[in-house]
């Protein structure tokens, strides 16, 4: 037989295992789509139930072993210490493509296009997710939801229509975040707010003012802004003062418009040093806080914390949440984690426990994250291919947090890192140590206290001791 024949076999016989599948599952067949309404009548998730906590010696795949929701620790409900939140644009719009292959996922309740049918097909699922889960936020950018249109006025009103749907489904269900997508479209292929295009400048704005307006009605919480493609790919054809004008004049244009339409949430900027630009203007967040107290922006603005993207830029989630803490920015975290193995932003669901009880340790110290959640930036493996799947991996993310907070908590409450850390710095307790910390000691002064002490004693700064402790705890 020739190739061609083959293949073609290959292709019929697998289209007759699809359809079976399909068919076996309760679902709406892409062959006879009109059958179904737009309601879609069943299940999205048949055989799903309600995830329960189940214990840690459950061995239940679909039951939660650490996250209890309404257990106490430290005072506050596990489910008010998380905020924990789906991210729209990974469970259901992730199709499992890669630069060097085609999608491996095929959710019953997809037909292949991007209608507006579809787009509310998804929300309804969206929503049976969220609440089987018992989760109480998801995340969204605004052409995740809807599609994009030939013209502003057309993907507004397409937004218009899911938005409205959303608003019907949502109950008690909240938006923890909204944004605009503003680096998909070859539009924005230099960027958005740092577009070298004024054009495009102004349709960035367009973009995210209606975003802002519909993330409000839905009662968001924050509002982020990730600047995917708002940075360079060479210094030489790029003038970086004035692109960074630019971003900071177009945030608070922001600002102001949050203000006019009586938007309350948070707006929160998203660091990441690169991918797909090779240098992101907002690197880290150290950066960022620099680039905000620079233009005046940082009493308008707080951080949202990406694991993976803290990995990225050559810190540990825990530096960057640290710094986003003491500068008092923690708004958010995106609770994901990358693979040392590989480069990029993989956008897996944490499971590194050690990791869970530094992000907790931060977060406890910051006395908790709210407004902010933690959103689940993560994606299955373009190779986990069942429906199941999406519960499995935010089942264990969520327990892995759980896990993390419990033992950051043994942590405080045994207090023997505290302490190790108190007795550091003990010298500076003294009468001397609190005139340089009051900045009343000059150099002068100083030297004059070197010529009185001599040689000082330099204590053992107890490392491992601290990473025994720690490691107790796990
Ligand atoms: C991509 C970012 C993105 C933001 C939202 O790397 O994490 O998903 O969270 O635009
Ligand atoms: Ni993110
Ligand atoms: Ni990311």
């Amino acid at each position: 037989m020739k190739a061609p024949k083959i293949l073609l076999l290959l292709l019929l016989s697998l289209q007759v295992i699809a359809y079976t599948v399909i068919a076996d599952s309760q679902t709406c067949p892409a062959t006879n789509i009109d059958s179904c309404s737009d309601g879609w009548e069943g299940e999205f998730f048949p055989g799903i139930p309600q995830i329960k906590y189940e214990g840690p010696s459950s061995k239940n795949p679909l039951a939660f072993k650490y996250y209890n929701a309404e257990e106490e620790v430290l005072g506050k409900k596990m489910k008010d210490w998380f905020r924990f939140s789906v991210a729209f644009w990974h469970t259901f719009r992730g199709t499992g493509g890669d630069p060097f292959g085609a999608p491996t996922k095929s959710w019953p309740w997809e037909d292949g296009t991007n209608s507006l049918k579809i787009a509310k097909r998804r929300m309804r699922a969206n929503f049976e997710f969220i609440n089987k889960l018992g989760v109480d936020y998801w995340c969204f950018h605004d052409r995740d939801i809807a599609p994009d249109g030939k013209t502003l006025e057309e993907a507004n009103a397409n937004l218009d229509e899911v938005v409205a749907l959303a608003k019907e489904l949502q109950g008690n269900k909240k938006v923890l975040w909204g944004t605009a997508q503003l680096f998909m479209h070859p539009r924005y292929m230099h960027g958005g707010a740092t577009s070298s295009e004024l054009g495009v400048y102004a349709y960035a704005a367009a973009q995210v003012k209606k975003a802002m307006e519909v993330t409000h009605y839905l009662a968001g919480e924050n509002y982020v802004f990730w600047g995917g493609r708002e940075g360079y790919q060479s210094l030489l054809n790029t003038d970086m003062e004035r692109e960074l004008n630019h971003l900071a004049r177009f945030l608070e244009s922001a600002v102001a418009y949050k203000k006019k339409i009586g938007f309350n949430g948070t707006l929160l900027i998203e660091p990441k040093p690169q991918e797909p630009t090779k240098h992101q203007y907002d690197w880290d967040a150290a950066t960022t806080a620099n680039f905000l107290r620079k233009y005046g922006l940082i009493d308008e603005f707080k951080l949202n914390i990406e694991c993976n993207h803290a990995t990225l830029s050559g810190h540990s989630c825990h530096h960057e949440l640290e710094t986003a803490r003491i500068n008092g920015l923690l708004g958010n975290i995106d609770a994901n984690t990358g693979d040392p193995q590989v480069g990029w932003d993989t956008d897996q669901f944490l499971i590194d426990i050690a990791e869970a009880t530094n992000i907790m340790l931060t977060v406890i110290r910051n006395g908790g994250i709210a407004p902010g959640g933690f959103n689940f930036d993560a994606k299955l493996r373009r190779e986990s291919t069942d429906v199941e799947d999406l519960f499995i991996g935010h089942i264990v993310g969520m327990d892995t947090m759980a896990r993390g907070l419990r033992n950051a908590a043994k942590l405080i409450e045994d207090g023997s890192l505290d302490e190790l850390v108190r007795k550091r710095y003990q010298s500076f307790d003294s009468e001397i140590g609190s005139l340089v910390e009051a900045g009343k000691a000059d150099f002068e002064f100083l030297e004059k206290k070197v010529k009185e002490w001599g040689e000082p004693k330099v204590a053992s700064a107890k490392q491992e001791l601290a990473e025994m402790i720690f490691q107790y705890a796990l």
